[in-house]
């Protein structure tokens, strides 16, 4: 056994070992800044290899946030508009249908699909773009709204998320993403976003797809209010779900951007700062397969470090990403497949394209297929 240059960090590093759970107790001890980020990294980095050897996953993928119009007004929020500002826009079927056929021509396996809850937009508005999309792309997978719009459309019908996932499957709805987690614990979900799906909806979003077959991303956003106390807290409701429905794939630790907030006077999270909850989230989570660096949120060098620091997935080639970019992210809005693969074999690792539900891509151009699944050790 190696010994850790802290003796503080000594009884975790021999847990981590031998496969043991790590307690809320000692997550919060892992984010003490004396504790040295090397040697966090190295264990996380055990873990990760552990579950996922030397892959690196990416996919090609292009976003889709039909509008940005939103009866809510999160303060962490750069890319909400008002009805009546210029800024305000909702898509047409034909510029939905434009993307689709944009991202089908670029070789996307994956539309991810968020947007604002607009003041006027019927559920049927949001129903329709997955079955437009569905219906004249059927090989596109449609990754698409989060807990806060699902709770959104349930109120709107005055149907159970249950009806409303189901009635999004039969649309075409292939999976849910991440997003609308934010900090479960109230003391920080009051302040941030008080009046949108709270904790309890949230997770009965994700149990309830989970139940119908979905498989599902988690989030966290850090780097704002919060305490290490909330993140913790955080990771060990997503934990637990998880032992419940083992439905999640991927946790994306999601680091707070400023620029154009609520909270612009709050300086953005250091890239100290971003590797460090990288490797407690991949300790943390234990039973999650997948942890993923999103590049456009970290930027692209932080992102190739944090493949070391408990990530194995660093998103995909994206396009038309606007969530980070209004909130003043600089990284680029695009990779290539070949800097993408370059990016990863940079940091050492294996590119392997992946689609939606984690199962290796054969591909020729933009013609591909889904092949085998990617096994995970636990
Ligand atoms: O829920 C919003 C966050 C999330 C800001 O599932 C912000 O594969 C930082 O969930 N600064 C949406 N974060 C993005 C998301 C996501 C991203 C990539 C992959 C996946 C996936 C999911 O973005 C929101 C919120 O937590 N967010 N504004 C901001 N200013």
């Amino acid at each position: 056994m190696i010994r850790t240059s802290s003796p503080i960090l000594q009884p975790i590093r021999e847990k981590v070992e031998a496969g043991q759970r790590l307690s809320l107790d000692d997550g919060v001890l892992l984010y003490r800044g004396d504790l040295p980020l090397p040697e966090l990294g190295e264990l996380a980095n055990l873990v990760r290899e552990r579950k996922n050897g030397n892959a690196a996953y990416y996919n090609i993928n292009t976003h889709l946030n039909p509008t940005n119009i939103c009866v809510y007004r999160c303060t962490f929020c750069a890319f909400r508009s008002d009805l009546r500002d210029p800024k305000g826009y909702a898509m047409s079927d034909a510029e939905v249908l434009n993307r689709g056929q944009e991202a089908v021509n670029a070789g996307s396996t994956e539309m991810h699909i968020v947007g604002g809850l607009h003041h006027q937009a019927k559920y049927d508005w949001y129903r329709n773009i997955i079955r437009l999309l569905h219906d004249t792309f059927p090989a596109l997978h449609l990754k698409a709204w989060t807990p806060v719009e699902i709770a959104w459309f349930a109120r709107q019908t005055g149907k159970s998320i249950r009806w409303v996932l189901s009635d999004m499957i039969d649309a075409g709805l292939g999976s849910l993403p991440g997003g609308g987690a934010e900090i479960f614990h109230p003391e920080v979900r009051n302040q941030i976003c008080e009046h949108k799906a709270d904790a309890s909806h949230w997770f009965e979003t994700h149990r309830t797809a989970h139940e119908l077959g979905l498989r599902s991303n988690c989030t966290m956003l850090y780097g704002h209010i919060e305490k290490p106390y909330h993140r913790i807290d955080h990771l060990l409701r997503l934990r637990e779900l998880q032992d419940e429905t083992a439905g999640f794939q991927t946790f994306i630790p999601l680091a707070f951007h400023p620029e154009n907030t609520g909270l612009s006077h709050i300086t953005k999270p250091s890239g100290p700062m971003d590797l460090r909850t990288m490797a407690i989230s991949r300790l943390m989570l234990d039973n999650v397969p997948h942890v993923k660096a999103y590049w456009i949120m970290l930027g692209v060098g932080t992102a190739q470090i944090a493949l070391a620091y408990g990530a194995d997935d660093i998103d995909g080639t994206v396009r038309h990403e606007l969530i980070y970019h209004d909130a003043g992210a600089e990284t680029p809005e695009i990779l290539s497949v070949e800097e993408i693969r370059r990016v990863i074999e940079e940091a050492g690792r294996e590119p392997v394209e992946r689609d939606t539900l984690y199962r290796r891509v054969e591909r020729d151009g933009s013609a591909w297929r889904a092949g085998k699944a990617i096994a995970v050790e636990r």
